[in-house]
Formats: C-alpha cells, sequence, structure tokens
C-alpha cells in the first residue's frame, strides 16, 4: 500500500499541475479526494487491516490526502490568477476621461439653513455662544420653569405633542434659556437654534419649525439692549428696516412685545400687499425682558441682574428673505422650489 501511496502522489502531482482548466482541476479533485475519490476509498479500507498495520497507514494515508489537496489549493490558485490575468487583458481599455451618462447635480443647503446659518454667524459676531438642549422635552423647562403653571391659560398658545406627560416635543426654544442659566452663573449671552413642535398647520404655521431663542443676563440690561441687538440682526439679514415692538404676553417676560419688521414686499405701504396682508409689517418674533420669576426658577437673584430673551420663526425668516408664501413648501421636497435658493 505505501508504493501504491507514492505513486498516487507522484501521479496527483504531474496531473495537478499540468491541469489546464479550473474544470479539469475540479475533476481531479473528486478523483482523489472526493466522496468516491481514490484516496477516500483507501482510508475505508483501513478497517480490513490488523490492528498496528491500520495506525502505520492511517497516519500515512492522512499525511498523503493532506499534501493532495495542498498541491490541488496551489493549482488553483494558479488558475485563478490566470482567469484573472485574462480577463483584464482581454476586456476594452476604461477611458476614464470619457463624460458619465447620467448628469449628478451637486447638493445644496436648504434654503431654511441657510437662514439658520446665516443668523448664527451674526450672533457669534456680536459674542453669543450657541446653546442646545432636548427636542424631547420635560414639562419643566417648557412650561413650569418658564413662569407657566399647569392650568396656565397660555399653555393653550403653545399646544404640542405629549410623548407621555410629564414628557413632550418641545413647543419652542426657550427651555434652553432654563438649561443654561442652571449651568451658568450670569453674565450670560447665549443663542440656542434647533427645531420645535406645535400642533398647527396653515400658509403660515407648519407643526415642525425652526426657532434660534436669543438670551442675555447681566447688571443693568435693559430694554434698549434687546433693540440694539435685533436692529443690528435685522440689518444684518435683511439690510436697514425700520422694526416696531408690539405690546405683547408671554408668562417668561416682563414687559413683552411681538417684533414686527417693515414688509419687504410693499415697503411698509400696505397697497394691495399679499405678503403682509395690507398692514405694512411682518412678525418676525416674541421677546421681552425676563420675568423675575424665571430668575428665581434658576436661582438667579432678579434684585441684582437684568436680562433680555427673544424668540424667531427660522421659516418665517427664510419667507421674508425668499418672498414665498406658503410656509408648507419648505417641507414638499419640491426640488423645482428648492433649487430656486441653491447656489
Ligand atoms: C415663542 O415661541 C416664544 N418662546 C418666543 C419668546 C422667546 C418670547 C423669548 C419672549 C422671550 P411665539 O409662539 O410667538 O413665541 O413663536 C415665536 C415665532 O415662532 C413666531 O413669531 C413665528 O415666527 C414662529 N412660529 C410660531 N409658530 C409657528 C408655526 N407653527 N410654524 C412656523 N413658525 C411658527
Amino acid at each position: 500500500m505505501n508504493e501504491n501511496l507514492d505513486h498516487i502522489l507522484s501521479e496527483v502531482r504531474n496531473h495537478v499541475s499540468s491541469a489546464p482548466t479550473r474544470e479539469e482541476l475540479e475533476r481531479l479533485r473528486v478523483h482523489y479526494v472526493g466522496k468516491k475519490g481514490v484516496i477516500t476509498s483507501l482510508l475505508h479500507q483501513l478497517k480490513d487491516l490488523p490492528a498496528e498495520k491500520r495506525k502505520e497507514m492511517g497516519a500515512r494515508l492522512n499525511d498523503v490526502k493532506t499534501d493532495v489537496e495542498k498541491v490541488l489549493k496551489a493549482r488553483q490558485s494558479e488558475l485563478n490568477r490566470k482567469a484573472l490575468e485574462d480577463q483584464l487583458n482581454s476586456a476594452p481599455a476604461l477611458d476614464l476621461s470619457l463624460p458619465g451618462q447620467y448628469a449628478t447635480s451637486a447638493g445644496a443647503l436648504h434654503p431654511v439653513t441657510r437662514v439658520m446659518e446665516e443668523f448664527i454667524q451674526i450672533m457669534k459676531r456680536i459674542g453669543f455662544s450657541v446653546a442646545t438642549g432636548p427636542e424631547v422635552e420635560l414639562d419643566y423647562y417648557n412650561f413650569e420653569a418658564l413662569n407657566t403653571p399647569e392650568h396656565h391659560p397660555a399653555r393653550d398658545m403653545q399646544d404640542t405633542f405629549y410623548i407621555e406627560p410629564p414628557i413632550l416635543l418641545r413647543s419652542h426654544t426657550s427651555p434652553v434659556q432654563i438649561r443654561a442659566m442652571k449651568n451658568k452663573k450670569p453674565p450670560l449671552q447665549i443663542i440656542a437654534p434647533g427645531k420645535v413642535y406645535r400642533s398647527d398647520y396653515d400658509m403660515t404655521h407648519v407643526p415642525m419649525f425652526h426657532q434660534i431663542e436669543g438670551l442675555m443676563v447681566d447688571e443693568h440690561i435693559s430694554f434698549a439692549d434687546l433693540k440694539g441687538v435685533l436692529h443690528y440682526l435685522v440689518k444684518d439679514l435683511f439690510g436697514a428696516r425700520p422694526l416696531r415692538f408690539r405690546p405683547s404676553y408671554f408668562p417668561f417676560t416682563e414687559p413683552s412685545a411681538e417684533v414686527d419688521m417693515q414688509c419687504i414686499s410693499c415697503r411698509g405701504s400696505g397697497k394691495e400687499c399679499r405678503v403682509c396682508k395690507s398692514t405694512g409689517w411682518l412678525e418676525i418674533g416674541g421677546c421681552g425682558m425676563v420675568h423675575p420669576n424665571v430668575f428665581r426658577s434658576v436661582n438667579y437673584d432678579p434684585d441684582k441682574v437684568s436680562g433680555f430673551a427673544f424668540g424667531m420663526g427660522m421659516e418665517r425668516i427664510a419667507m421674508l428673505k425668499y418672498g414665498i408664501d406658503d410656509i408648507r413648501s419648505f417641507f414638499e421636497n419640491d426640488l423645482r422650489m428648492l433649487e430656486q435658493f441653491s447656489c
């Protein structure tokens, strides 16, 4: 059997090393080490040998089997490499300078993102830093600490989506005021950009929109500082425009105001103007002086510090900047509309 094995091994070496194709190599593999192959049947015959011979021949047979498998594997790698080379040599040369079959258009920032970025850069220039807070918020930060306790009628103005009370989707960016003041002692000068959610839907209201909150706290901050900052901001965003501060109500500011900007379409004349509904003014946000109760809720002393806060709707500002009359068109993903603002 030993001689027989030597013969098999040299036969395998000859046949395998000259196997011209992968198909022929597979046939040889089946012939020698397949289920009914030459070496496999020799292994089956081991049981008929006397015990001591069986052990010696078993070891020898296994060595031969391992050798055969190695030879087969080596030839397989050679044939694979050769097949790949043939394929590469016969393929037509690839001309990478040819223009593509389909034009790919470059992406661009969404108009609302662009307005937000512009807004943030302006505010950073005058010393405001960016603060953030969660969109899934606690009732405490969204209302309670902002001087809006349970059953306060002002909660109805911002009807929102509750996950499970007291957890809700924040209805404004004002909760970041509380988080920022709890984190740091005055002075403080922050803006807080982000998504907010309300149960609203019409030409000027959507259920998800973006606000940027502003908050400045120090000794002797007055309404004049608030006006100065907002005039600077609007001038940079739209060019010099008259602003109007209309008395209003927010539980977390006192006094409070809505900020209106002169209409960019009719320049304040109001004459048959769809954009400002003939009023000559456009609302861009709410603002006011931080209420003493808000300071108390974050352990600031309202007798020592004062501050202003504002909250602006980014979609509304983008509508004014780009002359868009239906806020919903920002979210319909119609490229014909969005592409007009890419550059
Ligand atoms: C507030 O959200 C206050 N937190 C703003 C504030 C902050 C006041 C700090 C005082 C101090 P208001 O609900 O008015 O206020 O919303 C602010 C702005 O968000 C609005 O002027 C408007 O531009 C925008 N806005 C409100 N609701 C929507 C909506 N559903 N869709 C799009 N924009 C909206």
